[in-house]
């Protein structure tokens, strides 16, 4: 195992990073870290693994990374939670998520893209562009969607600078829509046989299905923890178990995530509260959040509330489905895939009733008092659907607050006079 001094420069090197702005990059991460996650009182002692992930970063996970690749295996990137992870693990390959939380060479970027695309894209680009990031400069293919204009777009140019392979995502989900997408689902596994040289098997694909759900279970695990009060760990603890999904071993992060779990149900028969018991209970719905996003649980939680349910994609709609494990050949088991990717709500889908449905559901579940929905500025399908979420939750009593904002740090202030005001309204 490598250890906190080990010298990453030659394998970043040999990733043809920019060493000088990726030093940049390294150095203020763990100061945001420090800020958001250290500062807080009263963690679950089971999130030094998260600090540890964290501290290494682009390090031993990225070693991780090279070493499996050294040994046959791929590296596979993704953007999206509809690309299914286990048809790329039963097919030897490594899955990374590649959404990214920061702002990075913007300037270069906006030659490329409209000033006004949402900071989740033109931070992706930026990250390839500027050469700083290990994990997209490992990948061997980086798998994209038909999702939102500016993601569907930005992939053919994104496609200029990396081996890109799109799948087309329907934005319905009539019956029409659901052969389309399983015959998606088939295409997808012709091009990965391809890129990884392997055949599928149903032994793989069932062994990846089962350990992709155990994976799954255990975020549900700790998640249902949350229903508590007080509430046994943060929401800026708990979002950041699901940004670490995207990209951790998964056995092992099964295992943390479990012990994890075993902690809070201790916690919480203690009455030990990671956040006061009086804290106005907030859900979060809306846009993704990536790592380094923090920013908005970071803002609720330092003004008092707290945060107990994400329905976001690094949230709920990562953990709360799981693939059935009863087929017992690769059509059936294919079938069980494509079914459950194709019941995420994304709001990229018309009508999308399960997402507004989700929302009232969860924030009932876990005792929310009111309801937070964030969108990322210039993302059309979460900032248009935010009116049909507000008058759903309004409906069912649950007060809403919207927040359209970027990765910047210019609107903290005024997103925490905001935040403060209806917590205090909620409260
Ligand atoms: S399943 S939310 S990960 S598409 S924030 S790029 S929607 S303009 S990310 Fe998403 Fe898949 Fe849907 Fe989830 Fe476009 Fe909006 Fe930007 Fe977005």
């Amino acid at each position: 195992m490598a250890d906190a001094v080990t010298d990453y420069r030659p394998m970043w090197e040999g990733l043809g990073l920019d060493l000088g702005a990726h030093d940049l990059l390294l150095s203020a991460i763990p100061m945001m870290y420090a800020d958001a996650y250290l500062s807080q009182t009263d963690r679950p002692e089971g999130m030094a693994y998260f600090d540890f992930v964290l501290s290494e970063i682009h390090g031993l996970r990225i070693k991780e990374l090279m070493d499996h690749k050294a040994a046959g295996g791929t590296v596979i990137g993704t953007f999206c939670l509809y690309v299914p992870e286990e048809i790329i693990r039963a097919l030897g390959g490594l899955s990374v998520g590649l959404c990214a939380g920061a702002e990075w060479a913007y300037d270069e970027v906006e030659r490329l893209l409209p000033r006004n695309t949402c900071a989740l894209i033109k931070s992706f680009m930026g990250f390839k562009i500027g050469k700083v990031c290990p994990y997209v400069e490992s990948c061997d293919l980086v798998i994209g969607e038909t999702t939102c204009d500016g993601k569907k777009k930005a992939y053919e140019l994104f496609g200029e600078l990396a081996p890109v392979y799109v799948m087309e995502l329907p934005q319905m989900k009539r019956p029409a829509d659901q052969a389309l997408w399983r015959g998606e689902i088939d295409r997808l596994v012709a091009k990965l046989e391809e890129v990884t040289g392997r055949r599928l098997t149903a032994e793989a694909l069932s062994k990846a299905i089962k350990e992709v759900n155990d994976k799954r279970r255990a975020l549900q695990r700790l998640n249902a923890a949350r229903k508590a009060s007080p509430v046994p760990i943060s929401g800026k603890d708990a979002l950041l178990a699901v940004q670490v999904a995207f990209y951790d071993d998964v056995p092992r992060f099964t295992q943390m995530v479990n012990a994890i779990a075993d902690e809070l149900e201790q916690r919480i028969a203690a009455g030990t509260g990671a956040l006061p018991a009086g804290a106005p209970r907030v859900l979060v719905t809306g846009s993704p959040m990536s790592i380094p996003n923090w920013k908005l649980h970071d803002v609720i939680e330092k003004a008092g509330g707290a945060v107990v349910m994400e329905e976001l994609c690094t949230g709920s709609r990562y953990y709360e489905k799981l693939v059935d494990e009863t087929a017992t050949d690769i059509d059936g088991m294919l079938d069980a895939v494509a079914e459950k990717y194709l019941d995420i709500n994304c709001a990229c889908f018309t009508p999308n009733p399960g997402r507004t449905e989700d929302v009232v559901r969860l924030a009932q579940e876990y005792g929310a008092d009111g309801i937070v929905h964030y969108a990322l500025q210039f993302c059309a399908p979460y900032q248009i659907e935010a009116t049909t979420i507000e008058r759903a939750a309004q409906k069912a009593g649950l007060p809403v607050l919207r927040i359209d904002t970027d990765y910047s740090m210019e609107d903290v202030g005024q997103l925490s006079t905001r935040v403060e005001a209806f917590l205090e309204m909620i409260g």
